[in-house]
């Protein structure tokens, strides 16, 4: 398959200013008719091109002429003379057996659309990119009594009874959208409804469309949908623009949910959310991606993107928009801590490894493939260094200015930062590099103090990555204070440090006192952190730093260090780890979630990051050896902190009553290090008295990962209670499949053989093989079993659903970064893939490059 490259973009020939669709509903077949008004778009003479995908054509009509269809490459081609023209074509597809989940699709008795990226060709012929706006009616007819509810973009117009037990429904949607942004759902559905009032007066009607039996499940997102219109009117000053919001929840979808103009479809994992069924992290991640969806209608929908390409454009500063959503609904500091550890467990690898882009990539073979950690993840921190380089203030001048100036366009990441630079001022020639460079720079600090002042010395260097060998210097905003190291104090208050060059001094005046140096405050850059410290450096800041996240970063910092001195063959001092832990716990001044993130040690993926090479087993052992001297050395304080944890109200959401179910899971796992038995006496009893998902889930995989008969016992009653919820099934399998133990594949294999596990549900596939490959000592078994299983299952997936099954390919891409033994097996894995017969170009792109 061949690659599209950014640079070869070219405006639209043709643009479709409206479209009418018509659809015979029907799972078996779908009849679709569409009536394209298109106009040609400056002066050439080449025929319309409309792409298509496993469409049956049954007519084609131009300006009310039928038509002989021309074919080439897959393309419809349509030579027009003139300067616009009517376009009718006909076509019938198969909802029922598209196990793609693109385009129209069945789900549970469901019809619904997915079209993100390239989905509305396979509904019907049409110039499918991004760039073509166009106005859509659309006009559904079904069975009445197995379709009741008919939905579609914008509002409805119109509707009746039709022949046959039919009825249909006629939707508009005014606003110009490109063509991925399309849905329709039809089907029995209940509907939570509620209004919004927007800031000028104008009343929004909001429904929430889902099963009958999950509607008592709805609330958490409706209050989370009002939160985010209101907070948008704050923030951004965006106010939602039809009469009309609608979700819907379906089970069987690839993305987590659909920003579809007025009509998002959510994955049901992020709409349905009660105290019984969903764990705290659950109801969080149902408000953010809630939130982010709507977000979209402005950040995606208003003003879009040109191609591809630009994908961060949208997807990028919709989830900066979603975490200081986040932030502002809860705790500032441990959504921060939770971004960066995303952060680290998933784009770090990537950006380090033979599947790296950057932020805006300059070709792809699939676009799917590029929805990734770097294009929102790393695409959010971008934004968040904009606005930390520009104040808050400018900022937002340069969004308003941006969505003033290109509402209702598609345009490019350059577009938005030209916005920013023309309200602003600043000059932002140098920052564009973070839009083009991949990899994740590392930063070496020093600060020497002489003379009543304080210097601190910076290097940076971003190392090769897949066809960019050298890298220029970035624009790196460090957030930066000096804090005395017997006061305790700020010497020198937090200012941004703003490194440009490959090598930099910065002076800090009248600092007299011995300083402490706490650098990328609240994560302020993306970056890796090097930092030349004297003895006893970290453990002050680790208890005195006065920015809660660098405090954070200097625990895992201690361990770090001491884990990689490990791992290398080193002696391990737990001390100071423990000193630091344990003035942690004890802290009156910290609350819960703090302590329960401070006590997590650097991940083994994050480990393995630092180094060349290693083994997985040694990476597992050493951070198990130190979890367990904490957690013997912390004894009682855990057992206390674990005793008073369990005070935290279960119909509260509130962050002290999270952080405290959060403490208790992590105070668990040290009791568990330290001593294998009390711990399983302790979860077999929570699981027992759980009376929240959060705590009955954490204890069935404390159980899972100590074993035993209290394991069975607990995973079959857990089973047995919830055997009708395929959401929390799924936490089922995810449990199991997530245990760091050697024979974890076993199970694993025996697992896919269950009953309940189908590779065409996404969830359920993640679950299972998602969990898996993120337990590296389980999935790096010394034999390769894991790779051989994981290989399997992407072959197997690959002939249901390409876009889903490619997303497995990654872990197995890490071979670079393993010893050479296991090394060898995961490559062969992945020769293997490459070998099969019938590869989709989703897998074969993520393969080929993994190999490299
Ligand atoms: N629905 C996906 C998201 O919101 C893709 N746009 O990120
Ligand atoms: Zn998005």
């Amino acid at each position: 398959p061949a690659a599209i490259h950014r640079a070869d973009y070219r405006p639209p020939d043709w643009l479709v200013p409206a479209i009418a669709l018509e659809f015979d509903l029907d799972p078996a077949r779908t009849v679709v008719r569409a009536r394209l008004e298109v106009a040609r778009n400056g002066e050439h003479d080449r025929a319309l091109r409309l792409d298509g995908e496993e469409l049956e054509l049954l007519s084609l009509a131009v300006d009310g002429q039928a038509v002989d269809p021309q074919f080439e490459d897959g393309q419809l081609v349509v030579p027009l003379t003139g300067a616009s023209a009517v376009v009718e074509t006909e076509v019938a597809i198969r909802p029922q057996v598209n196990t793609k989940l693109m385009g129209l699709y069945a789900s549970g008795g469901l019809l619904c659309t997915q079209c993100e990226s390239q989905g509305f060709r396979r509904i019907t012929w049409f110039p499918d990119r991004p760039d073509v706006l166009s106005r859509y009616r659309v006009r559904m007819s079904a069975d009445r009594q197995r379709f009741p509810v008919l939905l579609s973009n914008g509002n409805p117009v119109d509707g009746g009874e039709g022949p046959d037990g039919t009825h249909w429904a006629q939707w508009e949607d005014p606003f110009p959208k490109p063509c991925y942004l399309f849905a329709l759902v039809a089907g029995e559905l209940s509907v939570n409804r509620d209004s919004f009032t927007t800031a000028s007066g104008r009343e929004v009607e909001l429904g929430i469309w889902v099963r009958e039996d999950d509607l008592a499940k709805t609330g958490h997102a409706m209050r989370a949908l009002k939160d985010s219109m209101a907070w948008d009117e704050r923030t951004y000053g965006r106010e939602y623009d039809l009469d009309r919001f609608n979700i819907v929840a379906v089970s069987d979808f690839n993305f987590g949910a659909m920003e579809n103009k007025g009509l998002n479809i959510f994955n049901t994992r992020y709409v349905l959310a009660d105290r019984e069924t969903a764990s705290d992290a659950d109801f969080d991640a149902v408000a953010a991606v809630v939130a982010h969806e709507y977000f979209h209608n402005w950040s995606g929908n208003r003003v879009t993107c040109r191609d591809w390409f630009q994908l961060s454009l949208k997807e990028g500063l919709t989830v900066f928009r979603d975490q200081s959503f986040s932030e502002d609904m809860g705790s500032q500091a441990v959504e921060r801590i939770d971004q960066v550890r995303t952060l680290r467990a998933a784009q770090f690898p990537e950006d380090a490894g033979p599947l790296a882009h950057p932020i805006r990539p300059d070709s792809y073979i699939e676009i799917t493939n590029f929805y990734t950690a770097t294009v929102y993840n790393k695409g959010a921190e971008v934004i968040r260094m904009l606005r930390t380089i520009l104040g808050p203030d400018d900022y937002r001048r340069g969004t308003d200015l941006y969505f003033e100036r290109y509402d209702g366009q598609a345009v490019t990441c350059e577009d938005f930062v030209q916005a920013l630079e023309d309200a602003s001022g600043h000059d932002l020639t140098q920052f564009r590099r973070w839009y083009s460079q991949a990899g994740t720079p590392t930063i070496r600090a020093r600060l020497v103090q002489e003379d009543g002042a304080a210097v601190l010395h910076l290097t940076q260097s971003t190392p090769p990555t897949p066809g960019q060998a050298d890298k220029l210097p970035m624009v790196v905003p460090l957030r930066t204070a000096l804090i005395g190291r017997e006061s305790g104090r700020e010497v020198a208050g937090e200012q941004v440090v703003l490194l440009t060059e490959a090598e930099q001094t910065v002076r800090f005046e009248g600092v007299t006192e011995p300083a402490l140096l706490s650098i990328n405050r609240d994560f302020s850059a993306p970056v890796i952190m090097q930092v030349e410290r004297a003895a006893g450096e970290l453990e002050a800041l680790a208890i005195s730093d006065t920015d809660s996240f660098a405090r954070y970063e200097a625990i895992q910092e201690l361990a770090l260090r001491e884990l990689l001195k490990g791992i290398g063959g080193g002696e391990v001092q737990a001390d100071p780890v423990i000193a630091a832990l344990r003035s942690t716990l004890l802290s009156n001044a910290l609350d819960p979630a703090f302590k329960a993130d401070a006590l997590i040690l650097p991940s083994e993926t994050m480990l393995a990051e630092r180094l060349d090479q290693s083994d997985p087993s040694v990476v597992h052992r050493v951070r198990d050896d130190l979890r367990a001297a904490i957690g013997t050395a912390l004894r009682s304080e855990l057992e206390d902190a674990y005793a008073a944890s369990s005070r935290a109200d279960p119909e509260s959401l509130t962050g002290e009553d999270k952080g405290l179910r959060r403490l208790r899971a992590a105070t668990l796992g040290y009791l568990a290090a330290a001593d294998p038995e009390r711990a399983r006496a302790l979860a077999a009893a929570q699981f027992d008295a759980a009376r929240t998902m959060t705590e009955r889930q954490s204890a069935l995989g404390m159980l899972a990962m100590v074993g035993g008969s209290e394991a069975e016992a607990a995973l079959g009653a857990f089973y047995e209670r919830f055997k009708g919820d395929p959401l929390v099934i799924d936490k089922w399998f995810g449990v199991q499949a997530s245990v760091a133990a050697e024979d974890t594949i076993e199970r694993v294999e025996a697992l896919a053989a269950h009953p309940d596990f189908t590779l065409a549900n996404p969830n359920r596939l993640r679950a299972l093989a998602g969990s898996f490959a993120a337990t590296p000592f389980a999935f790096h078994r010394a034999d390769g079993r894991g790779y051989e299983w994981l290989a399997d299952v992407i072959l197997k997936a690959d002939a249901i659903n390409p876009q889903t099954a490619a997303r497995f390919v990654p872990p197995l891409g890490r071979w670079r970064k393993v010893e050479p033994g296991r090394a060898a097996l995961m490559r062969s894995a992945l020769e293997r893939i490459l070998a099969a017969p019938g590869l989709s170009k989703d897998v074969f792109e993520q393969a080929s490059k993994s190999l490299g």
